[in-house]
């Protein structure tokens, strides 16, 4: 074994911190654990360097390091500059993983990561948002042509690569790993619901009872965020582009309105659209002074901090992840986490268990690609409902909840169309 793996961590004195909340996960992650297992004898990423681009935190330490017992060598960078968790990335590099990950690091340095993972020449890449697979077609195209494949693990990197594959423009296949039922109807709903509530109160502190709570954007991070405010007793008011969306909330007993008219009523404003520019100059004019503002979609260009610092100059830290903002005749904003992931940044990303989830379809996934060879197509893959139903088995084992199961003469029923009434 090296001794002289190569990282880029904020302070290796922290790993022992890092090993205990690792630790911690592992006993939340059983799904995970149970792959761990089940593959470390084969080890079947033998040969195999994978490459991820991913939050680095006590739960992508669990999926790296059953990555690792499964005979991968891995090299890590984060995929977002507030969401490393130093402690984690002081772990995983004393444990010899090379990795090149800090909290507050700028985007050169972002960029610089990336470029580090990718010159340890990976046969596969694991993405959060694709910006690994982005730089690997941007800057280092003769790579791709060795690349077995790629995963990718939120909304907005799914939408941009399946745009890329239609265009014709993917050098090599991609999993969605994002769509997974056993992914998107968890993670991305309880997952972020959850810990953007635990964003906003770790950077605020304020009472959610009775605050006029603005979501915007009602997809699945969305709904999850809405009904947990819901749960906690603000008054949550959506707003929405797509016509069913906004119909789905108004049928769950939401308010829907427009930005410019929540803008006026809003206490706290939380963004999850994966668009840009949701909230922009008019709607600071019109905001009630003390409101926040937040976001919880992928990248950091939601809410117009640009357009708010023209309106008010730069923002003043008021406490951990929390800007105060004071406008022309005394008005004052408040952000939070600068405007990106409120729920990695101030807080710990989503919880281990619906994690565990996600991560369990991330191993798979890689591990068919594996498997497939070169030989695969040039564009985005689903995850094949097996792979979701057996992990919603394997997790609902480790909950100790059984459910019935349909005998022969139901499933033949199912679709005989001749039996009528
Ligand atoms: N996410 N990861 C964590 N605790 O490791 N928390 C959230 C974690 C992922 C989540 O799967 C989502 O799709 C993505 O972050 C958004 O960047």
């Amino acid at each position: 074994m090296s001794t002289q793996t190569e990282f880029k961590v904020a302070d290796l004195k922290l790993a022992e911190a890092g090993r205990r909340r690792i630790q911690w996960a592992e006993s939340r992650m059983p799904v995970l654990m149970a792959l761990r297992e089940k593959y470390a004898a084969s080890r079947p990423f033998a040969g195999h360097c994978i490459a991820g681009c991913l939050h680095v935190t006590k739960e992508t330490a669990v999926l790296v390091e059953t990555l690792v017992a499964s005979g991968a060598r891995v090299v890590w960078s984060g995929c977002n500059p507030l969401s490393t968790q130093d402690d984690v990335a002081a772990a995983l590099a004393a444990a010899e993983v090379p990795i090149y990950a800090w909290h507050g690091m700028s985007n050169a340095e972002f960029y610089w990561a990336i470029d580090r993972c990718l010159e340890a020449e990976p046969t596969l890449t694991l993405d959060d948002g694709a910006d690994l697979i982005f730089s690997a077609h941007a800057r280092h195209q003769e790579l791709c042509r060795r690349i077995h494949g790629g995963t990718e693990e939120t909304t907005t990197g799914v939408h941009r690569l399946r745009a890329m594959g239609e265009d014709g423009k993917l050098l090599y296949p991609v999993v969605a790993v994002n769509d997974a039922e056993t992914k998107w109807d968890f993670d991305n709903v309880f997952g972020t619901g959850q810990s953007s509530i635990d964003g906003i109160l770790r950077s605020t502190s304020i009472l959610l009872a009775g605050k006029k709570f603005v979501v915007a954007g009602f997809g699945h991070c969305g709904r999850g965020v809405a009904l947990r405010a819901r749960g906690m007793g603000a008054d949550v008011i959506i707003t929405e582009v797509n016509p069913i969306a906004a119909l789905k909330a108004t049928l769950e007993g939401f308010r829907v309105m427009t930005m410019d008219e929540a803008a006026a009523v809003g206490d706290l404003f939380i963004t999850a659209t994966g668009m840009k520019d949701v909230i922009v100059r008019r709607h600071f004019e019109r905001m009630k002074s003390g409101a926040v503002v937040c976001n919880t979609g992928h990248y950091d260009c939601e809410v117009n901090l640009r357009e708010l610092e023209e309106l008010a100059g730069k923002g003043e830290e008021i406490r951990a992840n929390n800007e105060r903002y004071t406008l022309p005749g005394g008005r004052e904003l408040f952000v939070l986490a600068k405007g990106r992931l409120v729920n990695l940044a101030a807080a710990e990303g989503h919880p281990s268990e619906v994690m565990d989830m996600s991560f369990a379809n991330q191993f798979m996934s890689l591990l068919w690609m594996s498997k497939e060879g070169r030989q695969l197509e040039r564009r985005i893959y689903d995850i094949p409902p097996e792979q979701d139903a057996q992990i919603g088995r394997l997790k609902l084992a480790t909950l100790g909840i059984a459910i019935d199961a349909l005998t022969p003469e139901q499933e033949a029923y199912k679709t005989d169309y001749s039996s009528g009434t």
